[in-house]
């Protein structure tokens, strides 16, 4: 076979450096992505895991802006490591052309390859399409993209563990300093090794091009994606979410009335908040004792945003409906479909900020986000948020 990699600057020095930076990042990535999972609550995931479910515990509702921080540094680096990512699977791209050894751990070393690479396009392909429109593909995302997780983490610790002493060896063979001082004219091939060209072409670009390069390209999309965080002016530049972004004055919207298929009628006057043993109107939930609170929502797909919120307590909800001390509560919304339902532990119907909304920023709710009643917990994921609500249930 003709070699058609050249590159000079491959090598395991500069592979070792991606992959330093991933050893360091990706744990993160993994670890708000599997709490992610949990604070959705793993009951009500659309999709069958099978043996894979984690252990089930109550997500916490303190502090408030827990989830906001778990789903954003999930979302937000993952956006900002895919140029590392692909680096670094350019810089082996030659090995993956060179024949299978015949020795039994080099071949399982290929192996995990598989579960490592595909793992992670997989993630990052079907994180990448969630974060622009949900629900594209034929199959549950949730379930999809849990599973995967585990593909690639299984072939991630396999790697790690494997190519561990590699790393720490070839970071050691050069100098990052001297290197971020080596321009194109100097830059050489390092000493054989499978990941260098036996034959280098002349260098286009230096190593510290090529780190400079990838490391531009993380902090573009970095620029890109904190606006999806940041309320205000910046909000705009979230380009890469468009459901973050939202007219001048308001926040986001992740499905608007019109998109929400509700008849209006089912909204206006004959609309009764239904208790099981009560039926309350909008004026009488009014006329309850109201509670002020500053709280995120914070959305499965990257973006967030904190608003005050006032309405009626759910634990004053729950006094009314005759259960004070609920084991938890289910949310039924005026829309079908996915959030028809919403379940809350006793914790998140107990907080003294856990509300059913019925004004944000001093103003009635806008039917987009949920006139005449929403449910807002301090915590909850913003998928339980559930808008035009139609009744609780509140569990003994
Ligand atoms: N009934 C209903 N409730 C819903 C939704 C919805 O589509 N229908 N979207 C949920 C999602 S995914 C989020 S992130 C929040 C967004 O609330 P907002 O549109 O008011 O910002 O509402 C949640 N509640
Ligand atoms: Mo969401």
């Amino acid at each position: 076979m003709r070699i058609r990699w050249r590159s000079p600057i491959r090598g395991p020095w500069l592979t070792s450096v991606f992959g330093l930076v991933l050893l360091c990042a990706l744990p993160v990535v993994i670890v708000t992505g599997l709490l992610d999972w949990v604070a959705y609550g793993s009951g009500s995931i659309p999709g069958d895991v099978g043996g894979l479910h984690l252990p089930r515990f109550d997500w916490p509702t303190r502090p408030a802006w827990l989830f906001r921080l778990t789903q954003g540094l999930h979302v937000g680096l993952g956006i900002v490591l895919v140029p590392v990512v692909l680096a670094k699977l350019w810089s082996v791209i030659p090995k993956l052309f060179t024949r299978p050894d015949r020795d039994l751990l080099k071949l399982a070393e290929r192996g995990t390859l598989v579960l490592l690479v595909g793992g992670i396009l997989f993630e990052i392909v079907t994180g990448l399409l969630n974060i622009q429109y949900d629900y594209v593909f034929g199959f549950s995302f949730y379930a999809a993209h849990y599973t995967g997780a585990w593909v690639f983490i299984a072939g991630f610790v396999l790697h790690v563990a494997l190519k561990l002493p590699t790393m720490v060896r070839s970071l050691r063979s050069r100098s990052l300093r001297a290197e971020l001082r080596t321009p194109l004219a100097e830059t050489r091939s390092e000493p054989p090794h499978d990941l260098v060209a036996p034959e280098p072409a002349r260098p286009t670009m230096s190593r510290r091009g090529a780190l400079a390069l990838v490391g531009g390209g993380s902090l573009l999309l970095a620029g890109l994606t904190v606006g999806q965080t940041l309320d205000g002016p910046l909000r705009a530049t979230a380009l890469l979410l468009p459901r973050g972004r939202t007219a001048p004055g308001d926040f986001p919207v992740n499905r608007t009335f019109e998109a929400s298929a509700i008849d209006a009628r089912d909204v206006g006057d004959s609309w009764r908040l239904d208790l099981g043993n009560v039926r309350l109107t909008r004026a009488e939930l009014a006329a309850l004792p109201q509670h002020t609170a500053e709280l995120p929502i914070a959305c499965v797909e990257g973006w967030s945003t904190q608003q005050t919120w006032s309405g009626v307590r759910l634990r004053d909800l729950a006094a009314l409906a005759g259960v004070p001390s609920p084991s938890g509560a289910d949310v039924r919304s005026v829309e079908n479909g996915p959030f028809a339902h919403a379940a809350l532990t006793a914790d998140q119907v107990l907080h003294p900020d856990a509300l059913l909304a019925l004004r944000v920023n001093g103003a009635d709710l806008s039917p987009d986000h949920g006139y005449p009643a929403r449910v807002i917990v301090p915590a909850l994921p913003g998928v339980h948020c559930t808008k035009w609500v139609a009744a609780i249930g509140f569990a003994r």
